[in-house]
């Protein structure tokens, strides 16, 4: 039964659009808790009592469902997630949820999870805070089904991971543990989220935590992206890289999340890999993805990638619309839709996504550098228009000098640091008025001072396609620390992230702070601005040698 996991995943889509009801007002049990966040979307969590206490768990209970989660009542084949005490040990956790084994899809995790996932602001790899010794019930079973599982079985390679080694010297791992320490069994943690609320624009794809920020022993934000070498294993990733996306696609996060840290571990091995012990010993692949490794190399091929299900081509074609996720494509999937055609005709869709079917094929190709060159012209004109004193510069993966790019980032800003202010919809407006902008997907996002919009423009002239714009606004005292952010990339961004907590700072779009105080990886004290007139200055602060932009194409 090869392949069957990627068909497994279906079923989640009832779960996952049961979720979705009950995040709908009118169905909602709880009207004063609204959904600020969607961190826990599309999870469905059992929290077993002993050990945490009724003050904890009426907390974990609201972070869940105000971060688009649900938590339930009694343990049901259906949950996605099973929360224990971190005194509790596997064997324990199955006699009280009065089970022999759970389901290979249940994920059996520490509490510790839950309190990283709201301070981390994603939704992490349960692998990470897994319960399950590799000899556990859950992990014969996972064997015996012959499951990649890649998020059942702790990975042993994991431990060796530099992240985490580096981890164990630094404030994050104090940050995530020992939460049960606390007086009256509430953390700090908990506390500062409540308190707080997650924030809904950080809800990054990608959990942080898991991700390699360091290679080859040093920070990716430390080094030149230019030194990215070849990769030696190309004819493995080739055949995981498929995989990888059907997951994704299928909603199944833990299978494409682990198959990707396996891709970009195998990416920057030195070397070509020979060997199952060699592949073992890679921090990121555990013994089953070394199997599929071998399975690779000594046939060339990798039978799993026969057994992708049908749906996922049509998936992708559905995740392709601007707007649409995994969740959305898969209900348009269950509602028997199989072509865009059928979406266009059949499904109920928002504006956005209207849009997004609308310029299907624009959105999907990637422009030239001349062409965004003269998307920024166009924006810069209308700008100056409005003020000439107005900086205006092109970021994103132009400023990175990539030969294509995605879309077109611009910055706005003022160096009298006043002068920024209400050129916003001024230039918005000149831009409406010309023509140049032909769709507003968000046209006004307050992020503190600063202010963004997304949107669709049109080049003048026969034959241009429409294009992707982002415009930010920021005032000059944010401008070096939105224009890192705003240049990205978004790895780049978050090794950064990652490195400057490890030093008691915190980096943002808006300030770089020193003197953080973190607890259980909750900031308690936001810290004080450093003064950071530049990008260098960032750099400087963070005891790092300065990257041009192109270095940053991580
Ligand atoms: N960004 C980020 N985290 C995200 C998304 C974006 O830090 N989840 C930052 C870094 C990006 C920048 O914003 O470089 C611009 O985002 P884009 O999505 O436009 O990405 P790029 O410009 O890097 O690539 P593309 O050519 O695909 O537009
Ligand atoms: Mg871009
Ligand atoms: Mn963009």
């Amino acid at each position: 039964m090869e392949g069957h996991g990627i068909l497994k995943a279906f079923p989640k889509v009832k779960r996952v659009r049961s979720t979705e009801q009950k995040d709908a007002p009118a169905l909602k049990k709880t009207p004063s808790e609204p959904v600020t966040g969607a961190v826990f979307q599309g999870t469905e969590i059992y929290i077993v009592p002993a050990g945490i206490g009724k003050s904890r768990c009426e907390i974990f209970h609201r972070q869940v469902t105000q971060n688009g989660g649900q938590v339930v009542s009694t343990f049901s084949p259906s949950c996605t997630h099973v929360v224990v005490d971190d005194s509790v040990d596997c064997k324990r956790a199955l006699r009280l949820l009065k089970v022999e084994r759970l389901p290979s899809a249940v994920h059996l995790v520490k509490c510790t999870w839950l309190s990283a996932c709201i301070s981390e602001k994603s939704l992490l790899d349960p692998e990470d805070y897994s319960l399950l010794p590799p000899e556990s019930p859950t992990a014969a079973l996972a064997e015996e089904s012959n499951e990649t599982a890649v998020s059942q079985v702790p990975d042993v390679a994991a431990a060796q991971d530099p992240l985490k080694i580096l981890e164990n010297l630094t404030e994050t791992v104090p940050e995530v543990e020992e939460e049960h320490h606390e007086e009256d069994g509430v953390s700090q943690n908990d506390l500062e989220a409540l308190i707080s609320g997650v924030h809904p624009s950080e809800s990054n794809p990608t959990p942080s935590l898991a991700e390699n920020h360091i290679l080859s022993g040093k920070w990716v934000c430390s080094q030149p992206s230019t030194t990215k070498g070849e990769n030696h294993n190309k004819h493995i990733t080739d055949k995981l890289e498929p995989l990888a996306k059907a997951y994704t696609h299928t909603g199944d996060k833990w299978r494409a999340l682990g198959y990707s840290k396996a891709i970009n571990a195998l990416k920057s091995y030195h070397k070509p890999i020979t060997s199952y012990e060699e592949a073992c010993k890679i921090p990121g692949i555990g013994k089953r993805m070394a199997d599929k490794i071998m399975e690779i190399m000594e046939s060339g091929h990798l039978r799993k990638l026969d057994h992708i299900g049908e749906e996922v081509p049509v998936l992708e074609m559905f995740t392709n619309i601007w707007g649409a996720g995994a969740r959305t494509a898969q209900m348009w999937y269950q509602q028997g839709f199989r072509t865009l055609e059928d979406i266009r005709t059949k499904a109920v869709l928002n504006p956005t996504l209207r849009i997004g079917l609308k310029h299907y094929d624009d959105l999907l190709e990637r422009m030239s550098r001349s062409e965004a060159n003269a998307i920024e012209k166009t924006v810069q004109e209308a700008v100056h228009r409005v003020d000439t004193q107005l900086l205006v510069m092109a970021c994103g993966s132009y400023r990175r000098g990539k030969s294509t790019c995605g879309d077109v980032d611009v910055l706005i800003t003022h160096p009298d640091g006043e002068s920024h202010k209400g050129v916003f919809s001024k230039v918005l407006h000149l831009l409406h008025q010309s023509g140049f902008l032909t769709d507003d997907l968000v046209s006004h996002e307050e992020n503190g001072e600063q202010k963004k919009y997304m949107g669709i423009c049109r080049l003048p002239g026969p034959s241009q396609r429409h294009r992707r714009l982002d415009i930010i606004v920021v005032p000059y005292a944010e401008f070096a620390c939105a224009l890192l952010y705003f240049t990205g990339s978004a790895h780049f961004n978050r090794s950064m992230r990652a490195l400057a907590k490890t030093k008691h700072m915190s980096l943002s779009e808006h300030s770089l702070n020193c003197a953080v105080v973190r607890q259980h990886g909750v900031k308690l004290v936001a810290g004080t601005p450093l003064h950071t007139p530049t990008e260098k200055d960032v750099f400087k602060h963070l005891g790092i040698p300065y990257r041009e932009p192109h270095e940053r194409d991580w």
